[in-house]
């Protein structure tokens, strides 16, 4: 099996809206001034950049912006720049969350089940309803439309709806899933981090910042995605980091294979949790651990040390993908730096990566990226029109070039011309992706 990371395209629309209470960079960034061109050059480049060190690489389409539907469903009338003027007028709070592009962080996309790893045999994706904050909750309809277009053959792939039955059932994707590995037998392990249990309410929960992802919905995905049930572990990650502003899985630990890169204060009762990790993977685990001596909590969010990817370069090798505010700062970089040179581990690079332009909305090196398990058959299943060569790189850079804003601000989303502009632009995208349905209306 080959891991590919599909990377979501930073769209025409990026802006900082402060949408997403309990991430604290979004909240900091509130009314900034964004660039949407930045921004996707450079997720590209990190994209452009792993292809290079042969980790095969996949782009997911980016969704048209603003979604006017979701305004006229609010009850805002009229054509199209005129429900985009009215909303600016009452609430431009509902304006951004329809401009919004928090689709680019496609490890909250989907949870994805590898056909090695599922009772029927074929690679299951559930895409995330991502039903805790409205501006996100938008998001699962066209995704589940574009996992269908990208992993086009039905024999292979099944792509399942989002959870329904309400917010019992909040998912955020795989954000909160990681697939570890037993490198003597290949089997894996579904690892399903959860912030609260929903339907008990004496169970632990934070107090300040809101637990998005839910047991229901985790114990729900393993079943839709036909999962072996021997294969999955699920885990509650610990109250006290949510209210820190970790609010994914993904900003407190990475893993790998057999490699688990994590913060001590990660879940309740860590050690215990470790301790099952590694019997579930044949006393195969290997555990880097962090200390907050060696790196606090805050520090972490901050950072987003635990937000870098983890890849393999070769059988013995990985490499950690971070941020470079990893290298700014002196805990994290003597880290990283010890991790590296340490011989117990196989991470031995570390390659730094300026996504400022996501970094400010709360996304990292690892939101960029879906991680999809497959077969070198199953890959040339894939529709090829969205997997990234130099020459696709050239084209999206280009594409980018020529269509995004240098700078946008909130007041910016009332200008009906940028409307005009996305829609030309994703025109475009729809012939270098090869989806060319996936805009249409009906
Ligand atoms: O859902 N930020 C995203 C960041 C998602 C990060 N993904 C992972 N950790 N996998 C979120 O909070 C901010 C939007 C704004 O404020 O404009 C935002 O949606």
């Amino acid at each position: 099996m080959v891991e590919v990371s599909f990377d979501g395209l930073v769209g025409l629309t990026h802006f900082y809206g402060g949408l997403s209470y309990g991430n604290r960079a979004s909240s900091t960034s509130k009314s900034t001034v964004s660039s949407p061109k930045q921004g996707a050059l450079q997720g590209l480049k990190k994209a452009k950049a792993l292809s290079d060190l042969g980790i095969p690489q996949g782009i997911l389409p980016i969704h048209a912006r603003p979604e006017l539907s979701a305004l006229r469903n609010l009850g805002f009338t009229g054509s199209d720049s005129q429900v985009i003027e009215k909303a600016f007028k009452e609430d431009p709070t509902l304006l951004s969350i329809c401009f919004s592009s928090s689709f680019m962080w496609t490890a909250n996309a989907a949870t994805v089940a590898p056909s090695q790893d599922t009772l029927d045999g074929k690679v299951h994706l559930t895409s995330a309803n991502l039903r805790a904050k409205p501006h996100r909750s938008i998001e699962h309809l066209f995704t589940y439309k574009s996992l269908n277009c990208v992993f086009p053959d039905r024999e292979v792939f099944t792509v399942h709806p989002a959870l329904e039955l309400g917010e019992a059932f909040s998912d955020e994707g795989a954000a909160n899933h990681t697939r570890f590995e037993n490198p003597k037998t290949g089997e894996g392990l579904h690892f399903f981090v959860y912030g609260r249990k929903a339907l008990d309410e004496e169970a632990i929960r934070p107090i300040k910042y809101p637990a998005r992802q839910t047991l229901e919905a985790s114990q729900a995905i393993a079943r839709v995605n036909n999962l072996r049930p021997d294969l999955c572990y699920f885990v509650q990650q610990n109250p006290e980091v949510i209210d820190a502003g970790v609010f994914h899985n993904d900003v407190i630990s990475v893993g790998c294979k057999n490699v688990f890169l994590y913060h001590e204060k990660s879940f309740v009762n860590t050690e215990a949790v470790i301790e099952t990790i590694n019997k579930k993977l044949g006393h195969n685990l290997i555990p880097i651990k962090v200390t907050s001596e060696q790196v606090s909590v805050e520090q972490a969010v901050k950072t987003y040390l635990f937000n870098s990817q983890l890849v393999s370069i070769n059988d013995s090798e990985m490499a950690l993908v971070a941020p470079e505010n990893c290298k700014l700062c002196d805990s994290t970089r003597d880290f990283i730096d010890s991790m590296i040179k340490d011989p117990t581990n196989p991470v031995s690079k570390v390659l730094y990566f300026d996504l400022l332009q996501s970094m400010k909305n709360g996304g990292g090196p690892a939101c960029l990226r879906l991680r999809v398990q497959l077969t070198k058959d199953q890959l040339l299943k894939v529709n090829q029109g969205c997997l990234l060569s130099s020459s696709k790189y050239d084209e999206l850079t280009a594409w980018v070039s020529k269509h995004y804003r240098d700078e946008l601000t909130l007041n910016d989303l009332r200008d009906p011309s940028l409307l005009l502009e996305s829609r030309k632009a994703l025109d475009e995208l729809s012939n270098i992706l090869n989806v060319q349905n996936l805009y249409s209306t009906n």
